[in-house]
């Protein structure tokens, strides 16, 4: 009895070990079920938002390139401060603010539907919140961007976001172009380490993966003042041209003088707003003094020629502008004249 009664407890905790194990990992892969079921939705809603998108397009007439707004609120990459998930709501309320008008300065008019168009935010931060892992949010910023440029004319402006999702998107664009891409890049940092604290997608890595990846030829990187050994020997490493502040007045003919694109697949733009000097543009997570003007960057940016395929503004952080929003004006008439230069 006494032996019956053990061997009765034996296998109830066995076969008890056994549905615990089994019930764990069915919850598991019902787990990773429902992750799927959220990324698709995610996926999903950015497709139809661009094929609609580009269907209105064509109904207006048609155009060769329409820049598309695509917010991409993912902070948590940065080293410093995670506002910059916050930008791109408040990016977008200061683009179509009343106190100015709806034309670029060379006279785009940005609400016509052929110049600029927008299909919304990819979730990130609702996607966290289902346990995603950055390996998948990543790839789904890929994705995100992929679906947006397999609606032609539409252009990707990607809203950041800290710019670790620089690499992501530059991937996405080069994969579905079939080739590198010049980049011309507004920083006060080079963003090329190899990792920052363990961080390999940290927001001070994008353009070590960007380069490692083959993703682009040419890298220009204009607004340089914050910069350390490991910087410069990245920067030696993979041919990228560092324009730094400290010699702006010589480099400046040369730099409002590009021609880029030509041979490749043609020019994306990242611009990190604290490429500006902090007093035009105090609402960033890094404040370094020393940059470039509204005026000198817009200068460098409406003098370029080359085919823009796509770009993003990155690192405006609204937990640290101004109370009556200044920096997100400025991060706002950066993409408005961005827009400017995409749309054909
Ligand atoms: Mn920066």
């Amino acid at each position: 009895m006494v032996g019956m009664k053990k061997g009765v407890i034996k296998l109830s905790q066995s076969a008890y070990r056994i549905l615990q194990q089994r019930s764990k990992s069915d919850a598991l892969s019902s787990l990773a079920q429902g992750q799927n079921r959220v990324v698709d939705a995610s996926l999903t809603l950015i497709r139809e938002r661009a094929r609609l998108k580009a269907e209105q397009v064509r109904a207006l007439g048609g155009a060769c390139g329409t820049s598309c707004l695509l917010g991409v609120p993912l902070g948590h990459n940065s080293s410093f401060l995670q506002g910059p998930a916050f930008a791109p709501p408040r990016i977008r309320e200061a683009i179509w603010c009343g106190s100015t008008n709806s034309t670029t300065e060379a006279g785009k008019e940005l609400s016509d539907g052929r110049v600029l168009t927008d299909v919304g935010d990819v979730p990130i931060q609702e996607m966290r919140d289902c346990g995603i892992d950055d390996e998948r949010l990543m790839k789904t910023v890929s994705d995100s961007v992929k679906l947006v440029m397999e609606e032609p004319p539409l252009r990707p402006l990607v809203l950041g976001g800290d710019h670790s999702i620089s690499y992501p998107v530059v991937r996405a664009v080069s994969e579905q172009l079939g080739g590198p891409v010049d980049i011309l890049h507004f920083d006060a940092h080079p963003d090329i380490y190899h990792a920052f604290e363990g961080n390999r997608y940290s927001h001070a890595s994008p353009f070590a993966r960007i380069m490692e990846g083959g993703h682009a030829r040419r890298l220009l990187q204009v607004g340089i003042r914050s910069i350390n050994q490991e910087g410069r020997d990245q920067a030696k490493k993979f041919g990228v041209e560092q324009f730094e502040m400290r010699y702006f007045n010589r480099d400046r003919q040369y730099l409002e003088n590009l021609e880029l694109g030509t041979g490749v697949k043609g020019v994306y733009i990242s611009i990190d707003v604290d490429s500006l000097d902090p007093a035009f543009a105090p609402g960033v997570s890094h404040i370094e003094p020393g940059g470039l003007s509204f005026r000198h960057l817009l200068n460098i940016l409406q003098n370029l020629k080359g085919d823009i395929v796509a770009g993003d503004v990155v690192e405006f952080n609204p937990q640290r502008d101004t109370v009556d929003g200044m920096t997100a004006m400025v991060a706002a008439k950066l993409v408005r004249e961005l827009v400017a230069k995409m749309s054909t």
